[in-house]
């Protein structure tokens, strides 16, 4: 019920389960325990002389904020000690990170971007942490172990670092959100069982690649700009916001479709974000609370991975608009 706190909703989760060990239920409560510092840095900015760019870039060739490499420092080393873990990946990391041998390894894979949105930590904007878990085949796992399609993910969340610090997070029985009451340092839950409304009337994307979109997608945005002066029946409204965890959490509370489709610029690349730790684990929340997410060609959970840092095309958010985009694509 609401203001349940974490822990106890986990382990509520866990009872509906037979034969669940409490393996994930310690790895998610031990996540969450690792989103709770990443939002203390992320709260005390330049406080902590935490907005500074490093110098370094990183395996996207991304330049690298402090608060990237200090969120994926504390991701890392909040997480490989638990025992829960026979792997990771992270978004920083080009290579898979291995559990040190001093510690105990456990059955699940975790992929992570430490800090989504970077483009907006100066800016003051929401940014967060995305998540994903995967069952580990060994106990040794080489990097080709990462490489599941989304559709074998276990677990998926995300924590957006913004007015409120709130864990949205997924088992793979509906979708539920969990808002940090800093007077007791625990997460509450606030927000049950989100859907997704199957029709919307906002849409977002960034605007400025208009020129370099496939012809589908920009048929689907210029209809919508048009509105009923185009053919749609009704008028739409648009947000960028340059924070893929922000988008996502705003699609969860009110519908909407985001996409960041493919375009000239990044055929190459395959993509804008991530499939492994961007596209995967916000397509299994999106799904989950009754929503769709397609690359326009394909459902994205459906994708074999071919690396760890593989990018596709995202378009997902309200099941019918999303449906439209999908059918111009065919
Ligand atoms: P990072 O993980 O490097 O932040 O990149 C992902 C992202 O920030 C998404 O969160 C967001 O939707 C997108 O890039 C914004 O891209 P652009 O800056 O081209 O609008």
């Amino acid at each position: 019920m609401k203001g349940q706190r974490l822990a106890q909703f986990l382990s509520q989760e866990q009872r509906k389960i037979p034969g669940a060990t409490g393996e994930l239920t310690m790895l998610l409560n031990d996540i969450a325990a690792a989103c709770k510092a990443i939002g203390h840095e992320v709260n005390r900015g330049a406080l902590a002389g935490n907005l500074e760019t490093v110098g370094s870039e990183n395996v996207q060739g991304e330049v690298q904020k402090k608060l990237d490499v200090v969120s994926n420092e504390i991701f890392i080393r909040s997480m490989e000690w638990t025992g829960h873990l026979a792997g990771m990946a992270s978004e920083e990391n080009e290579e898979i990170i291995p559990i040190p041998s001093k510690y105990p390894r456990g059955k699940y894979l975790l992929c992570f971007d430490p800090l989504d949105g970077s483009g907006n930590i100066e800016v003051n904007l929401s940014i967060g942490t995305i998540f994903s878990i995967l069952p580990a085949p060994n106990d040794n796992p080489k990097t080709e172990d990462f490489l599941q399609p989304g559709t074998r993910q276990v677990a998926a969340g995300f924590c957006i670092y913004g007015p409120t610090t709130i864990m949205v997070l997924t088992t793979g029985n509906g979708v539920n959100a969990f808002t940090l009451d800093r007077d007791v340092g625990d997460f509450l839950l606030t927000h049950s069982n989100i859907r997704i409304p199957e029709d919307t009337a906002e849409f977002a994307i960034n605007m400025s690649n208009h020129r370099f979109w496939e012809e589908p997608m920009r048929r689907y945005i210029d209809e919508c700009v048009k509105g009923k002066a185009g053919g749609r029946e009704k008028d739409f409204n648009m947000r960028w916001l340059a924070s893929m965890v922000a988008e996502v959490y705003r699609v969860l509370m009110r519908g909407g479709l985001f996409t960041y489709p493919m375009d000239e610029k990044l055929k190459q690349k395959g993509g804008r974000l991530r499939l492994l730790y961007e596209a995967n684990p916000m397509s299994f929340i999106v799904e989950q609370a009754g929503g769709m997410a397609s690359t326009g060609r394909q459902r994205i959970l459906e994708i074999q991975p071919t690396g760890i840092h593989q990018r596709v095309p995202v378009i997902l958010g309200s099941r019918n608009e999303v449906a439209r985009v999908v059918s111009y694509h065919q």
